[in-house]
């Protein structure tokens, strides 16, 4: 079911990636020294060496992420890949504050449905100060609002042949190679380009960290950060939260999606599992 393959993307090109990142933005509060942070290179070597099913036996399902103090907030989070996605329906919702906008969540669930921000508002919220841990090697604490994933999938009602949660996002990226990427810069360019997605697992989706963020640090989402409603989860890489997102679907498999590995950068060789 889960792909077995080694991240073929090498350690030495994850860190020139990132060495571009953090020599293009450093924003106080975040920490950029990826030659100097140990752990997020252990966490490289542990991403590829460990398979998905490894990380699941030796990981209790719900073993919480860290959790950390109002002080320890980046006075400002950086935002990263896309922070502004041109696709015109999109726009037109984010000009009207996304009064418009719902998020549509079907695939195999008992009741589809449509909910605006002010019904997930007005679901149970949770709040979390958690690391945004991103694979190029910077860091970020922030304080995120929003519903527990888990409540959206309990009203849907998850069909038993669902397998895995999948996110369509509002922007598009421009495909290719890691090593073409430049960070920050894929807005311009959106709308060629090929739609960002994610997927995550049940023990993901029903994990007590996994949020739809609708705030930032007491804020509504900006945009920059995937207004108006992103994911969050506690223990995986920062790839993995979708921002933008615009419809939830659950799947019984992935593979007919996009390159068939579940995932915008996963398809580009990025392992699926992105476990910290
Ligand atoms: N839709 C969408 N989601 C996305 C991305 C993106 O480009 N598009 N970038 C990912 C990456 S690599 C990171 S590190 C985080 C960045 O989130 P931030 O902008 O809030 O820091 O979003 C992730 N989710
Ligand atoms: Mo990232």
């Amino acid at each position: 079911m889960i792909s077995e393959r080694k991240l073929p993307v090498s350690r030495r090109a994850l860190l020139r990636f990132g060495a571009i990142g953090a020599g293009s933005l450093l924003l106080a509060g975040c920490d950029d020294a990826v030659s100097e942070n140990p752990r997020i290179l252990s966490l490289i070597d542990k991403a590829s060496a460990l398979t998905y099913r490894a990380q699941r036996l030796i990981l209790p399902r719900d073993k919480l992420a860290p959790e950390y103090a109002e002080s320890d907030i980046a006075p400002q989070f950086r935002a990263n890949g896309s922070t502004s996605p041109s696709d015109p329906a999109y726009r037109k919702l984010a000009a009207g504050d996304f009064a418009d906008w719902r998020l549509m969540v079907g695939g195999l669930v008992e009741r589809p449905m449509q909910l605006s921000l002010a019904e997930l508002r007005a679901l149970p919220a949770s709040t979390q100060i958690t690391r945004h841990d991103c694979v190029e090697g910077w860091s970020c604490i922030g304080k995120w609002t929003g519903t527990p994933l888990s409540e959206v999938l309990n009203r849907a009602g998850v069909k038993p042949q669902a397998k895995f949660v999948v996110f369509h996002c509002a922007d598009r990226l421009q495909d290719g190679a890691p090593d073409d990427f430049e960070p920050g810069e894929s807005d311009s360019a959106d709308s060629g380009g090929v739609p960002y997605y994610e997927s995550i697992d049940f023990v993901d989706a029903y994990h007590p960290q996994t949020l739809l963020a609708y705030e930032l640090n007491g804020q509504t989402l900006p945009i920059a950060y995937g207004a108006p409603l992103r994911l969050r989860l506690g223990r995986q890489l920062g790839y993995k939260m979708a921002k933008y997102v615009m419809r939830i679907e659950l799947v019984a498999s992935f593979a007919q999606m996009g390159g068939g590995n579940g995932g915008y950068w996963e398809d580009l060789g990025y392992e699926w599992y992105a476990g910290t």
